[in-house]
């Protein structure tokens, strides 16, 4: 099989939600030593990207949904430690702290930004989906974190992200931390609008962005 047919496979596997394929797959892509943040982007991400268009147009229903989102999982339990150990031993290029909004359930967009931050030489605290604002900054606090990392897929969760920063301020800990925001519905505008340090609109561009945050 080509590495482009593995591709097509990865995504299909997605939209079909044809788990026992999808972690198949990434075990031959490890196998293959193939650059697994490429296959990430361009086999398993086009796939969920797909079934948001087939919800949105009514075609697929939550269950579809569910089913899409367990195969996305079971593909990144194969392929995140992998490229944990990829990544070559150096000096920590900052620790970040991680999670989705309070209540907020959506994760996968966010554990693309986990693994792919962790994978290019971040220390990756993830607290998870529908965490708890002050729990972001306990936690930031307790690790000595460089950078508060805050996914939100909902109009409605968007709203903790503003939050957040305005708890910040009041406990007088801005600047204490670099606040960074993403998800669909959030856009470069929304993170200049509310006061946050940076925005990615994916996982990839988010690594180059942190990258310049930390070392600015
Ligand atoms: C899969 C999915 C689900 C799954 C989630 C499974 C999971 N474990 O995450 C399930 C079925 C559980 C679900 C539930 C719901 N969902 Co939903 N869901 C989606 C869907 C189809 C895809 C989201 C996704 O995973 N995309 C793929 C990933 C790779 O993309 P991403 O999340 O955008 O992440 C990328 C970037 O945004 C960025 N990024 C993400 N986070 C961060 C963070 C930082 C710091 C940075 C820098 C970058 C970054 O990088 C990522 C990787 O490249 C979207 C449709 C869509 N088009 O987005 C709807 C969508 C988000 N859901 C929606 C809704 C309404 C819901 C429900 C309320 C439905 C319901 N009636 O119960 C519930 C929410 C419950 C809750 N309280 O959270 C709406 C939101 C509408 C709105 N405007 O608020 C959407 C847009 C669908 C729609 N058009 O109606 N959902």
């Amino acid at each position: 099989m080509t590495e482009q047919e593995l591709l097509s496979r990865m995504e299909k596997a997605i939209i079909e939600g044809n788990k026992d394929e999808a972690e198949a797959l990434a075990r031959e892509a490890v196998e293959k030593k193939l650059d697994l943040s490429e296959v990430v982007e361009k086999g398993y991400i086009p796939g969920i990207q797909k079934v948001g268009d087939l919800w949105e147009k009514g075609e697929y229903f939550l269950p579809e949904l569910i089913t899409s989102a367990e195969c996305m999982k079971a593909a990144m339990d194969v392929l995140q430690p992998e490229m944990e150990k990829a990544q070559i031993e150096t000096k920590s290029l900052g620790k970040i702290v991680i999670g989705t909004v309070e209540g907020d359930i959506h994760d996968i967009g966010k554990n693309l930004v986990s693994s792919m931050l962790s994978a290019n030489g971040f220390e990756v605290i993830d607290l998870g989906a529908d965490v708890k604002l002050e729990k972001f900054i306990e936690k930031a606090e307790e690790e000595k974190a460089d950078c508060i990392c805050l996914s939100a897929l909902l109009t409605t969760t968007m709203l903790g992200q503003k939050k957040l920063i305005e708890i910040l301020k009041e406990k007088n800990l801005s600047g204490q931390y670099k606040v960074m925001v993403g998800g669909a519905p959030v856009n470069q505008k929304w993170s200049d609008d509310i006061g946050a340090d940076g925005y990615a609109e994916n996982a990839m561009i988010a690594v180059q962005a942190m990258k310049n945050l930390l070392t600015k």
